[in-house]
């Protein structure tokens, strides 16, 4: 029985195959990231040939998307402002763009960002607020490339203190199928569009494992799912059950089970940290889809 093709989703002229599952790899610019923790900083400032070499870095692990932000959007963070935001992601966008063979996803919610990382030659955007900002819509729209939805319960400084639902996926569900009716609205073509149930944002474990479970059921209209569940707090807390020694920062192996869990319930797209070690993963999902059926 042969499965029906998507066709290649169009990242201004870069082609993204999602017949099997991709690793977006995370650039972090933002000082405070919980994870590469400044390591792109130097004197209190981003430095942009130590942010373009990890860039390159991830491309070269076979990272086939680099997501590249500037707010940080990790649990208690403070907002940013636009300029601080323009001069972290804006330079680092232009030189991947002149020197990588890899599709850029912008990270932002700003619609000022969407329209210059565009212009700079970024093939996607990645928004954690599912274009809800003020003009991200229509900014969105303007440049004619693919978004990325997600869902997050709250705002990032408060998201994490009581995170509540009747029905998690029911409310994911909902919030995301009201985001795809906005961008019909604001011409932004179906085909354009990439769900996300934001893992981590204004959930608890038990919310995030009852949407991990339930993937397949946020695929709404058939279109792809994204997933980032990297390195994020959820593992922190599970190991910790099982391990309160275990240190925090332990988590690729988890990780890992994570995104195969993931691509294994229908997840197209990985966002991850370790990008050598998730497609070495997922190359075990994609052998196993190739191979294992006959
Ligand atoms: C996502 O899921 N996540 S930024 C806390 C961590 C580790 C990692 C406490 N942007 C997503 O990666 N975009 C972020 O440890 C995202 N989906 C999409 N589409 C948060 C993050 C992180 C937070």
């Amino acid at each position: 029985m042969s499965i029906p093709q998507r066709p290649a989703l169009d990242c201004a002229g870069r082609f993204l195959d999602l017949s099997r599952p991709l690793v977006m790899g995370i650039v972090n610019t933002t000082p405070d990231s919980f994870s590469d923790g400044g390591a792109l900083y130097r004197n209190g400032a981003l430095d942009l040939e130590r942010a373009f070499a990890h860039a390159r870095a991830l491309c070269e692990e076979g990272a086939a998307i680099l997501d590249i932000g500037g707010e940080s959007t990790r649990p208690g963070a403070n907002p940013v402002s636009l300029q601080e935001e323009q001069d972290r992601v804006l330079p680092l966008v232009e030189r991947v763009a002149a020197e990588l063979d890899v599709v850029i996803s912008v990270d932002t919610s700003s619609a000022a960002v969407m329209r210059e990382a565009a212009a700079l030659g970024a093939g996607l955007i990645n928004d954690v607020r599912a274009l809800t900002r003020e003009g991200a819509l229509e900014a969105a729209a303007g440049t004619g490339l693919p978004v990325c939805l997600m869902h997050m319960q709250g705002q990032p400084d408060t998201m994490q203190a009581a995170p509540r639902y009747a029905d998690v996926v029911a409310e994911v569900r909902s919030f995301l199928a009201q985001r795809i009716t906005a961008c019909a609205a604001a011409g932004i073509d179906r085909r354009r569009l990439l769900l996300d149930p934001g893992f981590g944002f204004g959930k608890s474990v038990a919310h995030n494992f009852q949407l991990l479970d339930r993937l397949p059921e946020l695929a709404l209209e058939g279109l792809p799912l994204l997933v980032g569940l990297s390195r994020k707090s959820l593992i922190g807390k599970v190991l910790a059950r099982d391990d309160p020694e275990r240190p925090a920062g332990d988590r690729l192996p988890a990780s890992l089970a994570l995104a195969v869990l993931a691509v294994e319930r229908g997840a197209a797209i990985v966002r991850a940290h370790d990008v050598a070690a998730t497609v070495d993963a997922l190359a075990m999902f994609a052998a196993m889809r190739e191979w294992g059926r006959q």
